[in-house]
């Protein structure tokens, strides 16, 4: 039986040498979990389309999405995630988190000793060759 595929993009944003993350909500799943922006893609959406429209939802700012870094998949929940990670390279509007527990401005390097939700290590990795 094959799983159910689900396609998720994630934004880095990076400011002064930290990248914007975000702690997933008590009622999620992944709840607690430290993540990379971004949400599911629907029907017919490119991916930096539907990541413009997370952004917007989830902080309300418009973003500029720049290259493409890196994807990763992962099951959860009986799901296999195909997780794709774009660099943002702007946004206007301010910040402000409608559906996290909180965000936090971290170096890629801190990011990584928090509990992040596991497919965004590699991304997080990538992105360090990437800069
Ligand atoms: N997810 C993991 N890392 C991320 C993002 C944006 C999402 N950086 C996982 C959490 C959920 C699924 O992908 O299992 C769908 O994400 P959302 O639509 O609940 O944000
Ligand atoms: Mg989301």
């Amino acid at each position: 039986m094959s799983l159910e595929a689900v396609d998720v993009v994630a934004g880095i944003l990076q400011r002064q040498g930290l990248i914007y993350l975000a702690q997933r909500d008590e009622n999620r799943d992944q709840a607690g979990l430290w993540e990379l922006p971004g949400g599911k893609i629907e029907a017919g959406e490119s991916q930096q389309v539907a990541l413009c429209r997370e952004w917007r939802e989830e902080f309300g700012v418009d973003i500029t999405p720049g290259k493409y870094i890196a994807s990763h998949d992962f099951v959860v929940s009986g799901r296999r995630i195909y997780l794709h990670a774009w660099h943002i390279t702007a946004y206007r509007g301010v910040l402000v988190p409608t559906c996290h527990s909180q965000c936090c401005w971290i170096t890629p390097e801190d990011a990584l000793a928090l509990p992040l939700a596991p497919a965004d290590v590699p991304l997080i990795v990538a992105f360090m060759k990437f800069t």
